[in-house]
């Protein structure tokens, strides 16, 4: 209410000024008057004047009052380099602002409206066209050689010993994925994305689980597809015989509702069929024993999921950064790390923490914010901090509680903690389909490669399903990738 009212007050401040000149214009006018109207110049040149100090005491004492805001600590190597770079920026371009904005209100006062002065006209000069282009060039250089040097450092080659871990952003929630005690995080692929694989990491077994998921799901589909038309022919016995208007109104949606999923079965069945042709065709044997992806298969079976995430201070770590639906951005404000988490486009972003959790409590002990206690709580907020990853892309309505936590350690610590993670494939062993060669492979003839094959029809989803030729293709895909 207060700021309303202030606000009313200046906005009326504003309307009484302009109509006061526009009356001073008209009189002076009216009487044609030239020396009124050389005394009204020098008014409205000295309000210039005021507005211009006025303008430079706020401009300063912002900078002085939210000092402890403008660069706060930072707690990486990277984020220092960034503050430099933010510092000298603000700088080069608040020296410039204040230099144009005096010119620009002492000009206005200086050569103000006076009856005999005529405007000179120039119409161009190269001396001075020179300077106004090399200046800002050398300085925009120099800012771009900054901001490059920091770039290179966040995005840079990661140093032997460096950890390399994995963030995953989706609709709405951030996980992460640890290298076991091997430190090479295991292969994923999108196609295995499961219930019991949420990212998707390639193992046999895990391989074997998506199959037989698809399979279950495809026959499903086809005794749906069949059981389609008694249901249709039910509620359309319902509509054409029930005297009763409401089952047969209840009647007309359930038919609309069923007719379209029969419209859409077809679809849907071809696409997982593509599915599953997909994860055949790309992890056949041969490739899952290759040098390159043999290695990394391997590596899969220690890495681990934990709920937060855990960093050692003063050592490189690397974030492997994705998304499984749309654009999320991986941020964690007092690191300095923000980077857009984009869905089939892995980014990466290299940083050091210098700071670990407890550390930061100690520094934030004096800042009167973190003094603060919460409502409800006991203990003054700095006593409970912890580094906080955010989302920084608009992600949509459940934005806001993609909220994930960061604890950096002491390399003590984080041993400790290593010592107490279970790899998630040990985790997920159990709950995992094994592939019982008989009834799968069954399964696999009856539903997946009923259309075509033998003219390497990999874009699955097209409709062959009257195409009874591939043979070959089955049999070579019918046996369990685990043995
Ligand atoms: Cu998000």
């Amino acid at each position: 209410m207060t700021g309303f009212l202030i606000f009313l007050i200046i906005a009326l401040i504003v309307v009484v000024m302009f109509q006061v000149t526009k009356t001073l214009d008209m009189v002076s006018e009216l009487r044609a008057d030239e020396k009124e109207e050389e005394r009204h110049a020098v008014t409205q040149g000295r309000l210039m004047i005021a507005f211009l100090v006025l303008g430079l005491v706020g401009f300063f004492w912002t900078f002085g009052a939210y000092q402890s805001k403008l660069f706060p600590q930072s707690a990486s190597v990277h984020g220092e380099l960034l503050k430099n770079l933010f510092f000298w920026t603000l700088l080069i371009t608040g020296v410039v602002f204040v230099i144009t904005n005096i010119l620009l209100f002492v000009f206005a006062y200086q050569y103000r409206w006076k009856n005999n002065r005529k405007a000179e006209h120039i119409s161009h000069n190269n001396t001075l066209e020179f300077i106004w282009t090399a200046i800002p060039a050398l300085v925009l250089t120099f800012l771009v050689v900054l901001g490059l040097r920091a770039w290179y450092q966040i995005t840079g080659e990661e140093s032997e010993d460096a950890l390399v871990f994995e963030v995953t952003g989706q609709q709405f929630f951030w996980s992460s994925r640890y290298p076991g005690p091997d430190g090479v995080l295991g292969l994923r692929d999108y196609n295995l994305i499961s219930a019991e694989n949420p990212l998707g990491i390639a193992t046999p077994e895990f391989i074997d689980h998506k199959r037989v998921d698809l399979l279950i799901r495809l026959r499903d589909l086809k005794q749906r597809e069949a059981a389609l038309p008694e249901l249709i022919a039910a509620a359309q016995d319902i509509i054409d015989h029930n005297p009763n208007p409401y089952p047969v109104d209840s009647a007309k949606v359930t038919l609309k509702a069923l007719l379209k999923e029969q419209k859409e079965l077809p679809g849907l069945q071809n696409r997982t069929r593509a599915h599953y042709k997909r994860i055949v065709e790309k992890f056949t044997p041969e490739y899952l024993a290759s040098a390159e992806v043999a290695p990394l298969i391997k590596a899969g079976y220690d890495d681990f999921m934990p709920s937060e995430l855990h960093l050692p201070v003063d050592r490189e770590v690397v974030a492997r950064i994705t998304a499984l639906d749309v654009l999320h951005d991986f941020y964690i404000p007092y690191m300095s790390v923000k980077m857009d988490a984009v869905p089939g486009i892995p980014t990466r972003f290299k940083f050091t923490p210098t700071i670990t959790t407890e550390e930061m409590r100690e520094i934030l002990k004096d800042n009167p914010e973190w003094q603060r206690i919460d409502e409800g709580a006991t203990e003054p907020r700095w006593k409970n901090f912890i580094y906080e990853v955010a989302c920084a892309e608009l992600c949509g309505k459940g934005h806001n509680s993609m909220r994930y936590l960061l604890d950096v350690d002491t390399e003590e610590e984080y041993s400790a903690w290593l010592g107490q993670q279970t790899a998630f494939f040990d985790l997920q062993k159990e709950s995992l389909v094994k592939w019982e060669n008989a009834e799968y492979a069954e399964f696999e003839k009856a539903y997946v490669f009923i259309d075509a094959g033998g003219h390497g029809d990999d874009h699955g989803g097209d409709n062959h399903d009257n195409d009874h030729s591939g043979e070959e293709q089955h049999s070579a895909a019918s046996a369990s990738i685990a043995h």
